[in-house]
């Protein structure tokens, strides 16, 4: 029994390093999937302001709040966020996790515009300012692991004042091999097509676009030579991974359609992080390991810590 638990969330979670023997018996006995959380209707389509989750998995909620309410393009934004045990107490210790406490992407829901940032903590809640570019709808995605809890990762929408333009159409990149700040970043996946609920290595293979020269001078970002972040086109699937090299870490944030499907939610586990980090240059070939849940199109942001800058590369593929 034990052992099939085990076996069944190793694979479902394509984890390439062990994992804590805690989180693998939390994944079973506890709530279906440590980081299947979604948000409550309600929350969803609400405009900015205050939204509640209750559906954190673990018996944690997230009070959301956006500062101001009525969130206007290119002005000022304060979003906070405070996690709430199963008593309903402020969580204010937390997990490490790839160098940070917590981590949060806020996307447009077309997927053009991409931001990653790490909130402080102060006092129980989790805050940064940030701006977004255009009017719109737009989506957060938290990720925060409770001491002593399981990984949280929980998504909140929200919508500036104001027409929205024109969504962008998410279109699939034909050429792997694209251009960013100076570096010619070519994805290489080890699998063609892409399949969905099989284990994919994602390389990115980095070069100096005037000499042609393989980049090997990478630094350490967040605790690895790379991070991925991984959004399904209609933005219910988020995967958020590391390197195969050194840590590396895979997980699917939920959403309201998988609510009610434990089954399903094998996949949505923890992390498997390895203490202690990176050090030294890396590069030109990075590899990622994930599993995209379901078949359709993802948008993925490979970003790079190159000559004291953050490359963020994207690409659009589709999963069969
Ligand atoms: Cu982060």
């Amino acid at each position: 029994m034990l052992r099939n638990c085990f076996r069944k969330n190793f694979f479902a979670t394509r984890f390439l390093f062990l994992l804590p023997f805690a989180l693998v018996l939390g994944a079973c006995n506890g709530t279906p999937g440590g980081n299947r959380n979604s948000e409550s209707s309600a929350s969803v389509a609400g405009h900015a302001g205050h939204g509640e989750n209750p559906m954190a998995a673990g018996g944690y909620r997230f009070d959301w709040h956006l500062a101001p309410a009525a969130v206007k393009a290119g002005e000022p934004l304060q979003i906070s966020y405070v996690v709430k045990d199963g008593n309903g107490e402020v969580v204010k210790d937390f997990e490490q996790v790839h160098d940070k406490i917590t981590h949060l992407v806020v996307v447009s829901n077309d997927l053009a515009f991409f931001n990653h940032l790490h909130p402080e903590l102060q006092d129980g809640e989790f805050s940064i300012r940030t701006t977004v570019p255009t009017a719109g709808a737009y989506k957060l995605f938290a990720d925060v692991t409770p001491k002593g809890g399981t990984q949280q990762i929980v998504s909140h929408e929200f919508r500036t004042v104001g027409e929205a333009p024109t969504p962008t159409p998410l279109r699939l990149d034909e050429q792997w091999a694209k251009t960013f700040e100076g570096v010619v970043i070519t994805l290489k996946p080890n699998l063609q097509p892409l399949r969905a609920d099989k284990e994919v290595l994602l390389t990115f293979a980095l070069r100096d676009a005037q000499t042609g020269k393989p980049i090997t001078d990478l630094d350490p970002y967040l605790g690895a030579f790379g991070h991925t972040v991984i959004i399904s086109q209609d933005t219910q699937r988020f995967l958020h991974t590391h390197p195969t090299e050194g840590e590396m870490k895979s997980m699917d944030a939920t959403d309201d359609k998988r609510r009610g499907h434990p089954e399903k939610s094998g996949h949505a586990e923890k992390t498997a992080h390895l203490e202690g980090g990176i050090s030294g240059k890396g590069g030109p070939d990075i590899t990622f390991a994930t599993t995209f849940p379901v078949a359709g199109l993802y948008k993925i942001w490979g970003q790079f810590n190159y000559h004291g800058k953050i490359i963020t590369a994207d690409y659009v593929v589709n999963v069969q």
